[in-house]
């Protein structure tokens, strides 16, 4: 597939996805959703790929939001469908085996939120800014955002978010646990770089294991989640990976991870 509205590239195992509609703050419309679906397929389907970073092009804008001048035209259907379809490549995002680090760059509204919210962490630039002001169109978040949000952080503060339909600064989506780092706006790709190389370099199995073990807990009382936990432990274990990792710390070398089970 080529793509018109986003840009996509590998370089030592780290993919980067750009939304790339800088006239348009890099908003989303159904175009921009179908080629991010693909993209996200395709590094699903590529075993060299460990790490997968998300950022919008120019200075500017991250994503922000859904294309209102698409929006503006659906009837109800129409606007459900949309919205399924953004759940859907949200949700696959999400899912993503490999790590997803979100490089938030400015503007992170609306479903630009929603994706920000669905990546494992992000970092963002000092001069980025957070919201979900659907409510200021008369419409909701409808890419996830009603949901994931308030398990970020907290139901009350998301419900003050959604209902003011007002911005917060970097510096206030970090204390509120949606940042991990705020990072000066011209070295926000490079220290994202270095995380993701530093996790790049671990191996695969673990870090699938990892995720999911994260992932699915927290949908799951701490006994079940406990459980997930001691199966995919067990797989680490029979991992090439475990056995070269534990036999490198023996021996005083740095570990080579393969990424393979046995
Ligand atoms: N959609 C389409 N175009 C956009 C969008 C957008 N979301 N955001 C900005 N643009 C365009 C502007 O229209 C403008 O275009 P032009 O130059 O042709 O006039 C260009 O980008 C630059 O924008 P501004 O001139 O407005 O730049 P400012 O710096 O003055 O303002 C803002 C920047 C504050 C980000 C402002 O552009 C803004 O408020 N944008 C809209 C933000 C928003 O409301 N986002 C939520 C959209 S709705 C949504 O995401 C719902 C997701 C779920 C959908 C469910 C399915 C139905």
């Amino acid at each position: 597939m080529a793509y018109d509205n986003i840009l996509y590239e590998v370089q030592d195992g780290i993919a980067t996805i750009i939304f790339n509609r800088p006239k348009a703050l890099n908003a989303l419309n159904g175009d921009l959703l179908s080629e991010f679906e693909n993209a996200l397929e395709m590094i699903e389907g590529d075993e060299s790929i460990r790490v997968l970073v998300l950022t919008g092009a120019g200075e500017k804008a991250f994503v922000a939001g859904a294309d209102i001048s698409e929006l503006a035209a659906f009837d109800a259907l129409q606007g459900k469908s949309f919205s399924r379809k953004g759940q859907q490549v949200i949700g696959k995002l999400q899912d993503l085996a490999i790590p997803v680090i979100g490089a938030i760059n400015g503007f992170a509204l609306g479903g630009g939120g929603e994706i920000a919210l669905a990546c494992d962490f992000v970092y963002a630039a000092d001069t980025a800014k957070f919201g979900l002001p659907e409510i200021n169109l008369g419409i909701i978040p409808g890419f996830g955002g009603t949901q994931r949000l308030p398990s970020v952080v907290g139901p009350a503060m998301a419900k003050e978010m959604i209902f003011t339909g007002k911005m917060i600064s970097a510096e206030e989506a970090h204390e509120a646990g949606m940042v991990n780092r705020v990072c000066p706006a011209d070295a926000l790709m490079d220290e994202v770089r270095e995380t993701a190389k530093t996790i790049a370099g671990k191996g695969k199995v673990s870090l699938r294991a990892a995720k999911q073990a994260v992932n699915s807990g927290l949908k799951v009382d701490i006994g079940t989640g406990c459980h997930i936990e001691c199966d995919a432990f067990a797989l680490c274990m029979a991992s090439e990976d475990a056995k070269e990792g534990t036999t490198a710390f023996l021996e005083k070398r740095k570990p080579e991870f393969k990424g393979r089970i046995h």
